[in-house]
């Protein structure tokens, strides 16, 4: 049996029901139905459900791992719509059937445990219910989702990791146990992590979240030949980066990508979800007075201290923030940047390229999580590489944290260790 690949995050779009207002409540009661809504919106080319959930998950870890991606896959939904709210999933199980399943839709809205409690209605009782975070404890825009767990009859609660905000931070899962719930946190939390590293680092005051992602061809190529424009990766893959760009407030590219490639870094994919800020790495200020960005956008422009006031001056006029870094041989500190746009407000960042920007942050350690697409094209050796040539065997000290296809493509999720053990070391 093919084996059920876990889509992180999954690369289609919700079904229109899902894409704005009240998720629709109850109605979907019927096993098959779910599952067949479920293989629909996030399992294209895997299994359709059925058996294979279990088939291929060996053991009762594997069991919990497995229905925890299912929720992780469906919180990934509402990238964008939830901020400063985590996004969350919850799927509930019995004897291997999913019965409900739902996520958190949008900033004030169901949190995730009520949509997918309510979808499973009375056959909730004695089930298994996992979601992405631990249950809130706390009276916020909606009642504790506790209560209503308690309420629903739900023998085991399965979380990855718990939830930081002072209001829950332990108090959801120690709720559960006294009332004789079953609840266990760490399946799955390295994804989990991913998901929300924005949320955990900022609730845990650890400072801005930084995100590398990147294209590339089975020969780790990311451009044809210098100065070329090329799509690497699908349709499927564009959608799941742009789901990335909606759970970061930056953007980051070097100057060389927005002249050769003229990039949007927009979401338009997605339904109703804003663009984060462009933050372009240019020493030598030729970032164009006049792009587009600077219409409707926050837009910062790095450069070196000793940049040419004029152009700074020009600039600044057209509405950019120009911020001067720290930089040796114009090659401007990674982590410099990070702290300048943290100080403006900026605390999440996720770098897109090209090569000297990504071995800057590689080699600097500047970097909590890392997506690589890869795509089956090759480019041969007139391609341009990953790294660039400054960047001599850098250890990436990275943990693996997932992996999923787009269509033909490969996404490799990976989390830095010390992000990982700073985050499980409070959180699991
Ligand atoms: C959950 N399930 O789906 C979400 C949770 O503003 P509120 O009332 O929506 O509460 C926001 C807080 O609730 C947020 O900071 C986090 O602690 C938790 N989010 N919890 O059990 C959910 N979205
Ligand atoms: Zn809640």
């Amino acid at each position: 049996m093919e084996r059920r690949v876990a889509f992180f995050p999954p690369d289609h779009s919700p079904p229109k029901k899902h894409s704005g207002g009240k998720p629709r409540r109850g109605g979907v009661n019927r096993v098959d139905e779910i599952r067949r809504e479920i293989a629909k919106e996030i399992a294209p080319g895997a299994s359709d459900g059925g058996e294979s959930a279990l088939a291929d998950a060996s053991g009762a870890a594997g069991v919990d791992r497995h229905f925890v991606d299912e929720a992780i896959d469906l919180a990934w939904l509402a990238a964008g719509k939830t901020q400063p709210n985590p996004l969350v999933g919850a799927v509930v199980v019995k004897n291997g059937e999913v019965l409900g399943a739902g996520y958190h839709p949008r900033y004030g809205e169901d949190h995730a445990e009520t949509v997918a409690l309510e979808r499973a209605g009375d056959a909730a009782r004695g089930s298994t219910l996992y979601v992405t975070l631990e249950p809130c404890a706390h009276h916020g825009n909606t009642p504790p989702c506790v209560g209503q767990i308690i309420a629903s009859g739900v023998s085991r609660v399965v979380v990855p990791t718990l939830d930081p905000d002072t209001r829950v931070n332990g108090r959801g899962i120690r709720t559960l146990r006294e009332r004789g719930i079953r609840a266990d946190v760490g399946a799955g939390a390295e994804r989990a992590l991913l998901l929300n590293l924005p949320y955990f680092k900022s609730k845990l005051g650890l400072g801005p979240a930084v995100t590398l992602k990147m294209a590339v061809t089975l020969d780790g190529k990311i451009a044809s030949m210098p100065g070329r424009r090329d799509d690497i990766t699908g349709e499927g893959s564009r959608r799941i980066a742009q789901r990335l760009r909606a759970i970061h407030e930056g953007v980051l590219v070097g100057i060389e990508t927005v002249i050769t490639d003229e990039p949007r870094l927009d979401c338009r994919l997605l339904d109703g979800v804003k663009a984060p800020s462009p933050v372009v790495i240019d020493p030598d200020l030729r970032f164009p007075a006049a792009h587009p960005w600077l219409a409707d956008r926050r837009v910062f422009v790095v450069t070196v201290p000793h940049a040419p006031e004029d152009k700074a001056a020009v600039l600044a006029d057209s509405g950019a923030r120009v911020v001067r870094c720290d930089a040796k041989d114009r090659r401007i500190d990674p982590a410099a940047v990070v702290e300048a746009l943290r100080r403006d407000g900026v605390t999440s960042l996720l770098v897109e390229g090209g090569a000297r920007v990504f071995s800057s942050f590689v080699t600097n350690g500047a970097w909590d999580a890392m997506f690589v697409f890869v795509s089956p094209v090759l480019f041969g050796p007139e391609g341009v590489d990953l790294a660039d040539r400054a960047l001599e065997r850098a250890g990436l000290a990275a943990v693996f944290a997932g992996a999923s296809r787009a269509g033909d493509d490969a996404v490799l999720c990976y989390i830095n260790r010390k992000t990982r053990d700073a985050l499980v070391s409070r959180l699991c």
